[in-house]
């Protein structure tokens, strides 16, 4: 009997400082298992005279169930220290500090973009999309620009295989245009371009709007006027605006159109290369040449176009001096818009 009771103290202190479920397992193992301490105990008891037996088996019963419970209360013990010892280690503090949100800004070729949209959609020109990858026809041959004009050389324009390339103006969305839709007509195109040149002042893609109006009695006036509106509308109220005559092999005649610098107030200075002006686009009549193509009848129609450049308009509105701003996408620069 002393030997039982010298197996349960061990198996108590043993049981109460176990720190680990696994060592507990172990101690379950050494004392209730099949080869375990009190197993083998019991074994011995066959030892005793019979009668004394009884008794002495109810003691080892007891012993074990003790030792049983032990491991039992132990486990939840350690189980319950390991949540919340999760729990504290895992917590947020809500008292933190947020990390704010970081919100974007809109880009100032968009922001142009935007103001183009309201201005002509308010004259009532409808909004019209082509693709960039144009073929020959829609890019040059419906706009009288004969196969050895300049403009088609290889140096200025990106070819694809099988005659097709990057458009290199808006225009071909205004033919595609002429050729759907019956007269008269009011539509804008705006979108990237594509030119093969690389310097200070050109990006290989840039931002065009194209505008056209056809009618049975569309005369230069209308372009004037519409111009006029447009220009005070983008700019300011208050800037002069003349119109220079020019050449395109899509319009006759073609004029090429300045605003008074805003820089300087025409006074002359490093933007406007001490002329008191800067030029923001070309324009003219559509050329009979080009109703032909798309089979408009050019006895009863006549138009107006104009072609600007968004990118040079962002940079004079915004006086921003650099082109290249606009195209790397530094944030420094972007969050000013
Ligand atoms: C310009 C200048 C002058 C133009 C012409 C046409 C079309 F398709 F109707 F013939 N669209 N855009 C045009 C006219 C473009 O850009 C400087």
């Amino acid at each position: 009997m002393q030997a039982l009771e010298d197996i349960l103290r061990h198996a108590e202190s043993a049981i109460q400082s176990a720190s680990d479920l696994k060592s507990l397992d172990q101690y379950r193992v050494q004392y209730l298992g099949k080869k375990g301490q009190l197993t083998e105990y019991l074994k011995t008891l066959g030892q005793l005279p019979p009668e004394e037996r009884p008794a002495a088996g109810q003691k080892v019963n007891a012993a074990k169930e003790t030792i049983q419970a032990l491991i039992e209360a132990r486990v939840a013990l350690l189980q319950k220290a390991a949540v919340e010892n999760q729990l504290s280690s895992e917590s947020i503090d809500v008292t933190l500090p947020g990390r704010g949100i970081d919100s974007g800004s809109i880009h100032p070729i968009t922001k142009t973009f935007d103001e183009l949209r309201k201005i002509f959609t308010q004259m009532g020109f409808v909004f019209m999309e082509g693709p960039e990858i144009e073929d020959d026809f829609h890019n040059f041959a419906a706009l009288n620009i004969p196969p050895l004009h300049p403009a088609r050389a290889m140096q200025d324009t990106f070819y694809f295989a099988d005659n097709m390339l990057l458009r290199t103006h808006m225009s071909p969305v205004q033919i595609r245009a002429m050729k759907k839709m019956k007269p008269p007509l009011r539509m804008v195109a705006m979108g990237r371009v594509y030119r093969r040149d690389f310097d200070i002042t050109h990006t290989p893609m840039f931002h065009q709007m194209e505008c056209l109006m056809i009618d049975e009695s569309i005369s230069f006036a209308d372009l004037k006027g519409l111009l006029t509106q447009f220009l005070h509308a983008f700019f300011s109220k208050d800037a002069p605006i003349r119109f220079r005559p020019s050449y395109f092999p899509f319009t006759e005649p073609s004029a090429e159109v300045d605003i008074g610098c805003l820089n300087c107030a025409s006074k002359g200075c490093r933007i406007c290369k001490n002329t008191g002006w800067l030029e923001v686009l070309g324009c003219g009549m559509v050329h009979p040449n080009v109703l032909k193509a798309v089979d408009i009848d050019s006895e009863r129609y006549r138009g107006f176009a104009f072609g600007v450049g968004i990118d040079r308009l962002t940079l004079l509105k915004y006086g921003i001096s650099d082109l290249r701003a606009l195209f790397e996408n530094d944030l420094r620069f972007l969050r000013q818009f």
